[in-house]
């Protein structure tokens, strides 16, 4: 009885052809170190098809049980001429075609940079620093989402507006702009994350359905490239957000997976995550504990990516190479660093790497801990016989310290302290600080914060060794408390000095002297760095190169100090003169001085 069941369900399937919506990635280059790229077809009745192309050799296809996904290797072969290409795809019930674009590659001059210490990087959220094209407020095709009264709405921000303010940016001394993610979010309300029961979107960008695709109401794909080129011509490089831990909670492959394996788990059944580090770096610990932790869908709502499925592996490896072969931009900033294996990690980057070779990566490992920290930045193996070659990663440890001295007070000595561990590291010279991200309270919203105070974090993130990355908005003092407020739009206004309030000007104009003293400084980008002496609210470290000496007196007290240093380093004295040190500084105040050397 069985069989007649069968032959009228695959009659009823067999009556449909082949159709094709989507290629991933769209397009490819000549000379790639990935040859042959795998693409990830979507469309329908694609079940055991066979893919034929004129020009480009195709094998290994595999198809997915819905018929919905096909995934081919494409090899380019070697003097083909760019320019656009047909993959023909046959079914028994029919043939279809899609589409595929062979390009050469960006001129490399200028592009693919990497950052280095001598950055000083600015994190923008597009949909809330400046609104450059009111056009795409409220597109077409996801209309209903921009409300600059709700802040969990759209509010305007887009590409257009980054680069129109990129004279803004290059005049406070930025050297890279870092913008949160610009893949493409559902096009409507994210009724899976609540706030205070409200439905909320998915304007921050981490919550992607498109890993390919520009949220339109950031702008295009060339919009994007312009705003790369624009940033290039000004000095300004470009460093993309990306997350390879998870997608949005809509995206498509949640209800149909290419493979089986493409997430840990399903939507009805999967881990939570745990959140716990620990048993990451813990050489005691077991598997089952790390996949708690490595597995797990954040907050039981993000789907999570099995980067153990070769297929996920490649797709997103491939996602990274694209972003960057096709925008020409700097280096990446990656999410969520500690969820995934760092056997990945490792595979990713020697791909990266092997392609752009100065292209480097920061990720966040959002931990006060740095014997936690320190674990996940690249260059040397750890217990488990990995080296992520991740090249840094973000000081969170410093950040929540430069929170509890300089913002609420507590003894600065406790900030020289952390710096005491930078031995874990194997490359401290590299490590992202801040004082303030997308993810915090605003610095001005701590208990305790002052203008004063925050400049003299600002002269702490400026002198003191590694990426220093100014948060939008810190620069005029922004308030806002948790997330959503620390996302407030950037008043427009205080773009020039004549909107700007007196409070404004006051610590902008002292960000941007320090910005300035550290280009033109070597010695506070590159010297090695000294503690002279830390008492409970006086701190004194130098930053030391063979021709150039800076020393740096911060005072983290109520009252104005005198700094005495017992135990100057050798060559100090001379740089100085003897009993240089000493003098009276003021209140929630600093002194840097230089001396010797070429500045800039
Ligand atoms: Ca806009
Ligand atoms: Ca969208
Ligand atoms: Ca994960």
């Amino acid at each position: 009885m069985r069989v007649p069941a069968l032959v009228l369900c695959c009659a009823a399937m067999a009556s449909a052809e082949p159709s094709v919506s989507k290629v991933e990635p769209p397009s490819w280059w000549t000379n790639s170190t990935l040859n042959p790229v795998r693409l990830l077809i979507s469309g329908l009745n694609l079940r055991s098809a066979t893919v034929e192309s004129a020009d480009l050799k195709t094998s290994n296809v595999k198809t997915n049980e819905n018929g919905t996904y096909l995934l081919v290797d494409v090899q380019i072969p070697k003097g083909l001429q760019a320019g656009p290409h047909t993959l023909t795809i046959r079914t028994a019930e029919g043939t279809t075609t899609a589409p595929f674009e062979v390009m050469e590659p960006l001129a490399r001059d200028g592009r693919f940079q990497g950052f280095s210490q001598d950055d000083i990087i600015y994190l923008i959220m597009p949909d809330r620093f400046a609104n450059g094209d009111p056009a795409n407020d409220d597109p077409e095709i996801s209309k209903g989402l921009f409300d600059k009264s709700k802040p969990h709405y759209y509010h305007g921000g887009d590409l257009k507006g980054v680069r129109d303010y990129l004279p803004y940016l290059k005049g406070l001394g930025v050297t890279a702009i870092w913008l949160n993610p610009w893949y493409d979010n559902v096009n409507h309300l994210n009724q899976k994350e609540k706030d205070h029961g409200e439905s909320v979107t998915d304007y921050h960008g981490y919550g992607a359905v498109d890993f390919y695709g520009v949220e339109e109401h950031f702008g295009t794909l060339e919009d994007l490239r312009t705003l790369v080129d624009a940033a290039h011509e000004l000095g300004i490089k470009v460093i993309q957000d990306e997350v390879a831990n998870h997608c949005g909670p809509y995206h498509p492959w949640v209800t149909d997976m290419p493979t089986p394996t493409w997430f840990h788990g399903t939507q009805e059944k999967h881990p939570n995550e745990t959140w716990q580090l620990w048993p990451l770096i813990d050489p005691h610990s077991t598997t089952a504990l790390r996949r708690q932790t490595l597995d797990g869908w954040f907050a039981d709502i993000l789907p999570d990516l099995n980067q153990g499925d070769p297929e996920v592996a490649r797709y997103l490896i491939q996602n990274t190479l694209w972003w960057i072969g096709v925008t020409g931009l700097d280096a990446i900033r990656m999410d969520t660093l500690p969820y995934v294996p760092r056997t990945f990690w490792h595979e990713w980057m020697t791909a990266i790497k092997r392609e752009y070779p100065a292209v480097n990566v920061v990720g966040e490992v959002f931990d006060a801990d740095p014997a936690v920290t320190s674990f996940f930045q690249g260059g040397a193996e750890t217990f488990d016989g990995i080296d992520s070659r991740v090249d840094a990663v973000f000081d969170f440890p410093d950040y929540f310290k430069v929170r509890e001295t300089i913002a609420r007070g507590q003894p600065i000595r406790d900030l020289a302290g952390m710096l005491g561990h930078d031995a874990l590291y194997p490359n401290p010279n590299l490590l992202g600080t801040f004082i303030d991200n997308h993810d915090v309270i605003r610095f001005m919203n701590e208990p305790g914060a002052t203008p004063d105070r925050l400049k003299l974090a600002f002269t702490w993130l400026l002198t003191t060794r590694g990426l220093p990355t100014i948060y939008y908005g810190d620069e005029i003092a922004m308030r806002g408390g948790a997330d959503p407020d620390n996302r407030r739009d950037f008043p427009e206004a205080a773009f020039a000095k004549v909107g700007r309030t007196e409070e404004q000007q006051s610590v902008f104009e002292t960000v941007e002297a320090l910005t300035h003293l550290r280009s033109a400084t070597k010695a506070l980008r590159r010297g090695k760095t000294v503690t002279l002496c830390a008492t409970e609210q006086q701190w004194v470290y130098a930053r030391i190169l063979p021709e150039q000496t800076a020393v740096i007196e911060l005072n983290n007290g109520d009252a104005p100090a005198a700094v005495a240093c017992s135990a100057p380093a050798p060559n100090l004295s001379t740089a100085f003169g003897e009993g240089k040190f000493g003098e009276s500084v003021a209140a929630h105040s600093a002194r840097v001085s230089v001396t010797g050397g070429q500045t800039r």
